[in-house]
């Protein structure tokens, strides 16, 4: 049964290391899905004089304990934690407990998936399983033994190595494995049941043969292949670029399809989300098959880091995630330039779109968390319940913290800390203060104000003010920055917050559009075109020294490639916007200065529809679009992210007050103009980018495939009968998923004559298959509710009606994720109706996925946080939906903590 918890905050401050340290543990389970047995033995070593050991428990039953073979009684139980007092200094404990992993629908602690045990540890999932020192500082070797019946579980896996294996009476078998290296208890995993595997024999840089595996279930087996290729090109990814080799003699992926987020690290056995792991070209998109490798990296990486080199305690979580997701996304900008390379480019443009995948996501999740009532840094100082921390400010903004130090110290200085990070703490449990001290001392470089970046929350905003001085040619830069309190920052007696040390990356562009070297004040000459300055002060101004005369002044490139995580607010012409989307040779900010100037666009129209004026398409930004778009030496994956339109989530955070259905309206206004005006050159765009030969997910056809399908969604804007029809041509001719799904979103966004046909056919063809099912209730989810003849129809209608389905449940995280989350936070417009549905609605699946789930139910509820943003009405709503769910006397500490200070922010 859930525990209906009290608020209890942990903070920083109080860390204090563990009294006990446990060497080494042996695991024995008697697997059952009702009442699994674990019998633990730890050696362990007292640390502190007089301390108790106190063991983090949770839904656990206990049969008995033993102290060094004898039946042991000073101990005493509560709220699940087990203390034990008068242990000597050193010894054999024994703890024999119970839990029911049948019953467990938290997908914490060991669990059961369609028939199969799996565990989830990370962050404090172990306690679930037995009693433990459950804490990331507390390392020990494991060795477990895993005993089931032979027919209902034929595949017994766990950490490390496999060394014994046997059959036992009454049908039952057993294994037995052992892990060489220390690890925390967050990265136990154990998984047992009716699972296959593809393998391959890779040997690694100093020429050790290692097996890998992907273990999925038998009818999955044909779509593993991506899985593994984008395994082996991590391992070699991580050899050639951080001399990084896998430790292991053994590395295993499984797939599960009930998880609570993408996959685990598990030390030698992670654990995946199938939606992570399987793929076929007819049943995953480019960004499934993107996405796989991305994570599969990901986890890979993180052997390393997180692994080898852990965090002390959860405080540092940033550690090992900023780290590990930086890794990854260099790991798929080196994979994408690659595949550029190969075809005769020079790999600029391919990081150029893996840089705009990613800032894109920072500026619309992280952004708003970062100016909401859960804002926190990225090493936080307190929680109530960690999960609540596996956060985008963690997670992403902690990479463009881990990018900084690159940008600062250059890829060789980098890699110089990186080098000396291992040589210093390899198997330990260290803070984020370590890494920063390691990349400080191997460049001989003072990072102290660096760590500001840790310390403080919020989006610095950057002002830029320049002078131009034409006689002597030199041109000011003139910076400030400004950070206000966020989240709990506005807690009374909360110090002020200091500037940052912001890597300020710019280059100057002369009237031709092409770079002028720079050359500071102070510099004997000039030397490169793009410079990172090194901005610490709250103002500070940079002088850029012989540069031509003339009464044109340079056109700054500001903040190139994204050198920081701040804002930068800069006024530029529509002119010098359209210059820089023309010229600068830094293609990021290509993309930034068409995302200004459409963003520019988009907000006036949003002031005409609120103010009842007549709505009208600006001509430039029609010109800028067509350019783009017409531009062949720019490559087609490049092209896309260009004429992708702001989102409606980034729009409303750019707002002083937040109007949903205005932002719909003006932006669709904007969608249906631009398919009109550029219909000639879409249908060109659509035709030009046809991919030939059989599907193959290389970011170059990808590329291709997305600016086609962005051309069909805009053509189906036009709402032409032959448009349709090239949607409903297309959706029937697809040889593949991104193909067919592009053509059934297009026909169902738009409201066209096959939708519900197309819809049915899809179910249809797919119903087999549970992440294609979660794609078609996403789309439904996500639907617009306002489109000609079904203008005023509302999308909640079709979510109620889609929850009665029979494959909806809400059990399956990915398939609650794929309805409710879908139309929560991925479809502003309809959720944010005036009349509330959408708030009653949220309310109502918090408190029921609450007490199925509260992980993923916390999750859904932070789908509320920017409540205040909202104008009154949507605002009153709001409230009311988060009062109705903080009024529950049966909520979890997890909904709990994410309502309490979302509602807490309203007297800040
Ligand atoms: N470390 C895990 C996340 C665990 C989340 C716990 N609520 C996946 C990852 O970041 O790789
Ligand atoms: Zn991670």
């Amino acid at each position: 049964m859930l525990r209906t918890d009290t608020a209890v905050t942990v903070y920083r401050k109080d860390y204090t290391p563990p009294a006990f340290a446990i060497e080494s543990v042996e695991l024995a389970f008697d697997l059952d899905p009702r009442r699994t047995v674990v019998t633990s033995t730890m050696r362990f070593t007292r640390r502190q004089a007089d301390a108790p050991l106190t063991l983090a428990g949770e839904a656990l039953e206990l049969v008995g304990i033993r102290l060094d073979g004898q039946p042991f009684d000073a101990y005493r139980l509560d709220d699940g934690d087990l203390t034990l007092t008068g242990l000597p200094a050193s010894g054999t404990l024994e703890i024999v407990s119970a839990c029911n992993p049948a019953a467990n629908t938290t997908l914490s602690g060991l669990y059961v998936s369609n028939g199969n045990f799996f565990t989830q540890c990370e962050a404090e999932g172990f306690r679930r399983i037995t009693w433990f020192l459950d804490r990331p500082d507390v390392m020990a070797v494991y060795r477990v033994t895993l005993r089931a019946d032979k027919t209902a579980y034929p595949v017994l896996l766990s950490n490390g190595n496999l060394v014994a294996e046997r059959d036992l009476d009454g049908g039952r078998h057993e294994a037995v494995w052992e892990d060489p290296f220390p690890k925390p208890s967050y990265l136990f995993a154990i998984v047992a049941g009716k699972l296959q595997c593809i393998e391959e024999r890779i040997t690694t840089g100093s020429g050790k043969e290692k097996l890998l595996q992907v273990w999925v279930e038998p009818q999955d087996l044909d779509k593993t292949r991506h899985a593994m290729d984008s395994l082996i090109h991590a391992i070699r990814w991580d050899e050639q670029r951080f001399g990084l080799e896998l430790d292991l003699d053994r590395f295993m992926i499984v797939a599960v399809g009930d998880f609570n987020m993408g996959a685990m690290e598990n030390k030698g056995l992670n654990i995946f989300n199938t939606k992570y792991v399987l793929a076929n070209a007819a049943t995953a998109t480019d960004a499934d098959f993107f996405n796989i490798e991305s994570v599969v990296g990901h986890e890979y990486f993180h052997n390393w880091t997180g692994n080898r080199v852990t965090c002390r305690d959860w405080f540092q979580l940033s550690l090992k995630e900023g780290l590990t997701v930086f890794r990854d996304q260099e790991f798929s900008a080196d994979m994408m330039a690659a595949a550029e390379i190969d075809d005769a480019g020079d790999g600029s443009s391919a990081r150029a779109v893996k840089r705009i995948e990613d800032v894109r996501v920072l500026r619309q999740v992280q952004f708003p968390e970062d100016a909401g009532p859960m804002a926190h840094p990225v090493r936080p100082d307190s929680y109530e319940e960690i999960n609540n921390f596996y956060t985008v400010t963690v997670y992403e903004k902690g990479a463009e913290v881990v990018r900084m130090y690159q940008t600062l110290l250059g890829r060789d200085g980098f890699r110089k800390g990186m080098d000396l990070y291992f040589q210093r703490h390899d198997g330990q449990a260290v803070t984020c203060d370590d890494f920063r001290a390691a990349m400080a001392d191997a460049n001989g470089r003072d990072l102290t104000q660096f760590g500001r970046w840790y310390s403080q929350a919020g989006t610095p905003v950057v002002t830029v003010h320049t002078e131009w001085d034409a006689t002597s040619g030199t041109f000011t830069l003139k910076l400030a920055q400004q950070c206000p309190k966020v989240g709990i920052e506005t807690r009374p007696g909360t110090p002020d917050k200091q500037p940052f040390h912001i890597p300020f990356a710019i280059g100057l562009l002369g009237a031709d559009g092409k770079d002028l070297p720079l050359q500071l004040d102070g510099e004997a000459m000039p030397s490169g075109t793009t410079r990172v300055l090194d901005f610490t002060e709250a103002s500070q101004s940079f002088r850029f020294v012989g540069l031509p005369k003339g009464p044109r002044a340079p056109l700054p490139s500001l903040l190139r490639d994204f050198s920081a995580p701040v804002i930068v607010d800069a006024d530029y012409s529509d002119e010098e916007l359209t210059f820089l989307l023309a010229h600068d040779s830094d293609p990021f900010n290509r993309w930034e200065a068409g995302q200004r100037l459409a963003t520019r666009a988009l907000l006036k129209l949003v002031g005409d529809v609120q103010a009842g004026r007549e709505l009208e398409l600006d001509r430039g930004l029609i010109g800028a679009f067509r350019s783009v778009l017409t531009d062949t030496s720019l490559s087609p994956a490049f092209r896309e992210q260009a004429l992708m339109l702001p989102a409606e989530g980034y729009l409303a955070e750019r707002m002083s007050v937040a109007d949903p259905a205005a932002i719909h309206r003006a932006r669709q206004f904007m969608r249906a103009g631009l398919a009109r005006a550029l219909q000639t050159d879409w249908l060109a765009a659509y035709e030009e980018n046809a991919t030939t030969g059989p599907y193959t997910p290389d970011p170059i056809s990808a590329g291709k495939r997305a600016l086609r399908n962005l051309a069909l969604g805009y053509l189906v804007e036009t709402q032409a009968e032959a448009m349709y029809a090239l949607a409903g041509q297309q959706y029937q001719q697809a040889d593949n998923m991104t193909d067919r799904f592009a053509a059934l979103a297009a026909l169902v966004n738009n409201f066209a004559p096959g939708r519900e046909a197309a819809l049915a056919d899809f179910y249809q063809r797919f119903e087999q298959d549970p992440l294609v099912v979660d794609k078609w209730f996403s789309l439904q989810g996500m639907q617009r509710g306002d489109v000609g003849p079904h203008a005023g129809k509302r999308t909640i209608d079709t979510v109620r009606a889609l929850m009665q389905h029979p494959a909806f449940t809400l059990r399956n995280p990915n398939r609650a994720r794929a309805l409710i989350f879908s139309f929560c936070s991925g479809n502003p417009a309809q959720f944010h109706l005036e009349d509330g549905s959408g708030y009653a609605f949220w309310a109502e699946q918090v408190l029921a996925l609450d007490a199925i789930n509260p992980q993923v139910a916390a999750r859904l509820a932070r789908a509320l946080d920017r409540w205040q943003k909202y104008t009154p009405p949507l605002r009153e709503g709001m409230r009311a939906a988060l009062e109705r769910v903080a009024a529950s006397d049966k909520l979890s500490r997890d909904v709990r903590e994410i309502v309490g200070k979302a509602l807490s922010a309203a007297s800040a």
